[in-house]
C-alpha cells in the first residue's frame, strides 16, 4: 500500500480566478487545530527530518513546489507538491522530509493538534525503534 495519500481540493473558480476552501471533516479528515506555513526557504535547504507520535497533517503548496518524502520505516516514497488544489495527508508515526523548495514555495500545513515539541521524534534511529 502506498504511503502517499493525495487529496484533491475542488477549485471554486469563476471569471475572477480560483478559490479553494478547506474545512474540517470535509476535504480535511480531522479537526483543524493549527495552521502554519513555510516560505522563503533558502536554496538547498531541506526541512522536516522527524515524525510525530500523534499528529495528522495535510500539506499543500499554495504557490511554487516542493518534494515531500514520507517514510514509515519499511517504505520510503516521494511526491511533488506542485498545485494549490492538491494536498497530501501525513499520518502520525511517519517520518517526513521536505526537499527541493522552489524560491516562491509557500507550503501551507493544517494540523490536527496544537504545537507540542514533546510529540516530535527527531532521531531516525529512535523512530525506527517505535
Ligand atoms: C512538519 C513540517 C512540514 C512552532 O513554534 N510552532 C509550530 O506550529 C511549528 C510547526 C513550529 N514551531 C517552531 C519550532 C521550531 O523552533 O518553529 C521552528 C521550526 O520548526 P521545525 O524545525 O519543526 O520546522 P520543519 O519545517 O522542520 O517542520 C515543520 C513541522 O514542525 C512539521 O510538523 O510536518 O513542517
Amino acid at each position: 500500500m502506498s504511503l502517499i495519500t493525495l487529496i484533491d481540493f475542488p477549485p471554486l473558480g469563476d471569471g475572477r480566478g480560483s478559490l479553494v476552501a478547506l474545512e474540517s471533516h470535509q476535504s480535511i479528515p480531522f479537526d483543524i487545530k493549527r495552521v502554519y506555513y513555510i516560505f522563503g526557504t533558502q536554496k538547498g535547504v531541506s526541512r522536516g527530518f522527524h515524525a510525530h507520535k500523534q499528529l495528522k497533517q495535510v500539506a499543500v503548496c499554495v504557490t511554487g513546489a516542493c518534494r515531500m518524502v514520507l517514510d514509515n520505516g519499511q517504505q520510503r516514497e516521494s511526491v511533488w507538491l506542485d498545485s494549490a488544489t492538491k494536498g497530501i495527508l501525513i499520518e502520525d508515526m511517519v517520518w517526513r522530509e521536505i526537499h527541493d523548495f522552489t524560491d516562491d514555495c509557500v507550503l501551507l500545513v493544517l494540523a490536527s493538534e496544537h504545537y507540542d515539541e514533546a510529540d516530535y521524534i527527531r532521531d531516525y534511529e529512535e523512530f525506527l525503534k517505535q
